[in-house]
């Protein structure tokens, strides 16, 4: 059976293409979401893409995925360097996690140095640009076999 992935992207990320695109690129979320589908259909993985700005709606989501998802790839955008309530609901669910950003987080502004969410995810891929949710989808798949 595919082993399924839920695809978590915070605040903002709808926007991406027109936001800030010497940061975060011209690709929309719509390339990012065929991205992982191309690289789940060659990985062999069933993937459940959302985006939400809303910190509950994604709390809910994380907490549903329990018997729904076998991982969680997470880009948790502006909520990795303040929510608590993220990193406690992946740890309550206890799936692998994979922590994506877009953009170099430790190149940037001193207060997205750190990420809540880092402790509680196996690993953390930044700075690759959307290429990170492959790369991500990747690692998933080995850690899922
Ligand atoms: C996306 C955001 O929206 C920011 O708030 C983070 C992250 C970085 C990214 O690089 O994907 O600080």
């Amino acid at each position: 059976m595919a082993k399924r992935v839920l695809v978590l992207n915070g605040p903002n990320l709808n926007m991406l293409g027109t936001r800030e695109p010497g940061i975060y690129g011209s690709e929309t979320l719509k390339d990012v979401e065929a991205l992982c589908r191309q690289t789940g259909e060659r990985l062999g993985l069933e993937i459940d893409f959302r985006q939400s700005n809303h910190e509950g709606e994604l709390v809910t989501w994380i907490q549903q995925a329990l018997g729904t998802a076998d991982a969680i790839l997470i880009n948790p955008a502006g909520y990795s360097h303040t929510s608590v309530a993220i990193p406690d609901a992946l740890k309550a669910v206890g799936l692998p996690v994979a922590e994506v950003h877009i953009s170099n987080i430790h190149q940037r502004e001193a207060f997205r140095h750190h990420s809540f969410v880092s402790s509680v995810a196996f690993a953390v891929i930044c700075g690759f640009g959307t290429g990170g949710y492959r790369l991500a989808l990747e690692g998933l798949a080995d850690k899922l076999k």
